[in-house]
């Protein structure tokens, strides 16, 4: 292996209300760590609307905003850590296209994903989206985690 660098990076998933509700937790933890990946930190907890309008600051003003933040407000989620080689673009591959009808089979969101009777905003996991959002985004869930 003399060479190769290995680029240990974290990442913030949720398993969103749906997923809770439906009792996808386990399946997603278990594609986590099948994939090789480490867990960090899970906590299931129900958001307030504060923390989440700052975890989708980004998407503040959009026609989806409103009813996201609703949804997630609206029953426990489970907030993870989880780290690994590459694991936010990684964990971007597992979960799939944002919309469970495009989602590829193999995804979670593509085996998993209903497109009916819910909207695109119920797609049973976030992931961050780069180093610099899932900075941000383990700040804002875990502000004590270390590094
Ligand atoms: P995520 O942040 O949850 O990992 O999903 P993503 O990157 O694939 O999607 P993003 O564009 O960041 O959107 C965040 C979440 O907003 C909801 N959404 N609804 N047109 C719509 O109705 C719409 N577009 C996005 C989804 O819940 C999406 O995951
Ligand atoms: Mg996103």
């Amino acid at each position: 292996l003399v060479g190769m660098t290995f680029e240990q990076e974290r990442t913030l998933i949720l398993v969103k209300p749906d997923g809770v509700e439906r009792g996808l937790t386990g399946e997603v933890v278990r594609r986590i760590e099948a994939k090789g990946y480490r867990l960090v930190a899970v906590e299931m907890r129900t958001a307030p609307r504060d923390l989440l309008e700052l975890h989708y600051a980004e998407h503040a003003g959009k026609s989806f905003f409103e009813p996201l933040v609703e949804f997630m407000a609206s029953g426990p989620v489970v907030a993870i850590v989880a780290q690994g080689d590459r694991v936010i673009e990684g964990f971007r591959s597992l979960a799939g296209a944002t919309d469970p009808t495009k989602a590829a089979p193999g995804t979670i969101r593509g085996d998993l994903g209903r497109a009916w009777p819910t909207a695109v905003t119920q797609n049973i996991v976030h992931g961050s989206d780069s180093p610099e959002s899932a900075e941000r985004e383990i700040g804002i869930w875990f502000p004590l985690l270390g590094e």
